[in-house]
């Protein structure tokens, strides 16, 4: 694994941000840690943890696998303990997930009991996916009383412990083929939240010892999290703060405005975020009275993007710009509520004046000052924050002050919904045959959704950013999410003015055609469909297309990837993938090369089991060259020239 060793790189080999940059040449300077240095202090990493042939999982341990000790204390072989770690991380991935879905069911129910000062932004999608569960009256019941049902039915589906049909949420979004095929293989989940209880009760000491068994196991786990995870999550936040549409705005550091009090939401759940947004609204007299020319709120990532494609607000970076955004200076405060969020925020914070708010009862770190986020007075919260912002503003160094002058426009907000809404503009009576027929001419070759994070084990952002480049030029269609949509948004990819001349010719005379239906010059060639939990409108997307070509997801010319992928939430998104059919590409390497059967059953056996497979590259270009090969590989099949 020496490619992925870190120590003594410099600055210019860690990132391609320029903003970062200018700003980690700060830090050095004034001796600031940040996960860029610690990931080089982390070298040489110890190599039986790389593999994954190392167990903690019970106090007979822990155990390594050597030649001469084949076997953990209790029998577990490698393969077992490679497995079972595997299996453990998408848990956690999965778990996640479900519990955000969970926050938002019970604000929805609460919001329809009119006990949270929240409304129903989307009615229209509140009936379509209460008709989708039967439940009575979807069409004509007010609209408060639906959400509480709904809410309720959501709540039921994570929560269910026994059945043998496929939980609503599943039957709600995957394709009856996928639904089958699960059943046969034993997959199929009927419950949310079980799945998680049932993997890490077969992950302890003596429960499940076969590889096999337990691959299986983490399939089911990835389909749980695609559906009581994303999916659910996507749905009841569009009912709730509105679905997405194209909005304009800017990405990057650049976006912090040095006269401003600068506000961060960082986090995933827009429950917090929306209410900072409004409360900075309200509050900007007293910005103003505090000496700033006003208050500032800009997104880091997911929640900053659920911010972006519902409300247009610009979005200051990726994971890897969460430490430097506060090293400019400029930060009056950094919102958090959970996941992704560096509990090495603080350290950086305390070299300046910027304070780290913690807001989640489950997310507290040591030395941030926390706020508990209560849904019921959430416009209450959101002002205290908003006050303690201003009340900092006082305390900022204008000569610390350095915000790059780095950021780019971008257009986010795409979902099914929005693609279909623009194509019926060329094809009124059959939205979907314009690009149908673009994929099966060739103009278009395949599409790949390229997801997930930055890890500092990677050059930040150039596996993303450069892997999307090679795609497109040969005119593959790229639609990204999470920090890799931040990372393509911050490098132009997706500004919509400029990004179509990157594409190739074919496609972009596709993006032409669809840039005129949508009243603007071209589309971008990378397609911004939100943050991490927007992955499910992927899903539906790849549903929808393979109703309308009557072949099931494995057999059309797309595939996933995750380049720079950090979190269990990013694997258990890639499992979800897998599962579907579609073939996905990870870097860095899952822990998984401590055994060559499940490396086996994960890159070649998959196919048979669910027509997908998994694969690595840590080369942007020839990673781009594999998967054009594959997505040619699956016209041909299709017999597409
Ligand atoms: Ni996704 Fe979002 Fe980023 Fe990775 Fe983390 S912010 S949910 S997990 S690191 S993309
Ligand atoms: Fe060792 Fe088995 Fe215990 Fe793991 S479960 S620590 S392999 S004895």
């Amino acid at each position: 694994m020496k490619e992925f060793d870190t120590r003594g790189r410099s600055i210019e080999d860690s990132t391609i941000d320029p903003a970062n940059v200018e700003l980690l040449r700060i830090a050095k300077k004034d001796g600031i840690d940040t996960a860029f240095d610690r990931v080089q202090k982390q070298e040489p990493k110890c190599t039986f943890c790389e593999e994954g042939v190392s167990c903690r999982t019970c106090n007979m341990g822990p155990c390594r696998i050597t030649p001469n000790s084949p076997r953990g204390v209790c029998g577990a072989t490698a393969d077992t303990i490679v497995a079972r770690g595997l299996l453990q991380n998408t848990i956690g991935g999965a778990a996640s997930h479900m519990d955000h879905a969970r926050h938002v069911a019970i604000l929805l129910r609460e919001a329809g009991m009119g006990n949270a000062p929240y409304e129903i932004k989307d009615e229209a999608k509140l009936r379509r996916i209460a008709g989708g569960l039967g439940i009575e009256g979807a069409d004509t019941k007010d609209k408060k009383l639906l959400a509480m049902e709904v809410a309720n039915r959501a709540l039921e589906d994570l929560g269910r412990q026994h059945g043998e049909d496929a939980m609503d949420w599943i039957k709600l979004h995957a394709p009856e083929e996928r639904i089958d095929t699960w059943k046969k293989l034993g997959i199929l989940p009927f419950g949310g939240n079980v799945v998680v209880n049932e993997g890490m009760h077969r992950r302890t000491m003596g429960v499940d010892a076969d590889p096999v068994n337990i691959i299986l196991g983490m399939l089911k786990t990835g389909i749980v999290d695609g559906y009581g995870g994303l999916a659910m999550s996507t749905d009841l936040q569009d009912i709730l703060f509105g679905s997405p549409s194209p909005k304009i705005s800017e990405a990057g550091l650049g976006v912090l405005r040095e006269d401003y009090i600068n506000i961060s939401t960082h986090g995933h759940v827009p429950l917090l975020s929306e209410k900072i947004v409004d409360a900075a609204e309200d509050l900007e007299e007293e910005a103003i009275k505090a000496g700033a020319k006003g208050i500032n709120v800009v997104g880091l990532c997911c929640t900053g993007i659920e911010l972006l494609e519902r409300k247009g607000i610009p979005i200051a970076g990726n994971e890897l710009n969460t430490e430097t955004a506060i090293i400019t200076g400029a930060m009056e405060a950094v919102v958090v509520d959970y996941q992704c969020i560096y509990p090495g925020l603080v350290p950086v914070a305390d070299n300046f004046h910027t304070k780290v708010i913690t807001t989640a009862d489950i997310a507290k770190i040591p030395g941030a000052e926390h706020i508990e986020f209560n849904e019921k007075e959430a416009d209450k919260v959101a002002k205290k924050i908003v006050r303690l912002a201003i009340d900092n503003f006082k305390n900022r160094d204008p000569k610390r002050v350095n915000i790059p002058n780095v950021k780019s426009k971008v257009m986010a907000g795409f979902s099914p919904e929005v693609l279909v809404a623009v194509l019926s503009k060329i094809n009124k009576e059959d939205p979907l045959k314009p690009l149908v027929d673009a994929i099966t001419e060739g103009k278009i070759r395949g599409a790949v959704a390229i997801v997930g994070c930055n890890n500092p084990r990677v050059k930040h952002d150039f596996m993303n950013v450069e892997i999307a480049r090679e795609l497109i030029k040969r005119n593959v269609l790229v639609i990204s999410t999470g920090c890799v949509a931040t990372a393509h948004a911050k490098s132009g990819l997706m500004n919509p003015d400029t990004a179509y001349k990157e594409a190739g010719e074919d496609l972009q005379g596709v993006l032409k055609v669809l840039g005129k239906a949508a009243g603007m010059e071209a589309l971008p060639p990378v397609l911004n469909f939100g943050s991490c939990v927007d992955n499910s409108r992927i899903g539906d997307l790849l549903k929808a297309l393979s109703d309308r070509i009557g072949v099931p997801i494995k057999d059309l010319p797309v595939l996933a990837s995750a380049p720079e992928y950090t979190t269990e939430k990013a694997l258990s998104i890639g499992t979800w993938a897998v599962s579907l059919g579609v073939t996905t590409h990870i870097n860095p390497p899952p822990r998984i090369s401590g055994s060559q059967l499940v490396t086996k059953i994960l890159t070649e056996d998959a196919e048979g089991l669910v027509g997908a497979t998994v694969f690595t590259g840590s080369d942007p270009v020839e990673t781009a060259r594999v998967m054009i090969e594959k997505i040619e590989e699956k016209r041909r099949k299709l017999g597409l020239n």
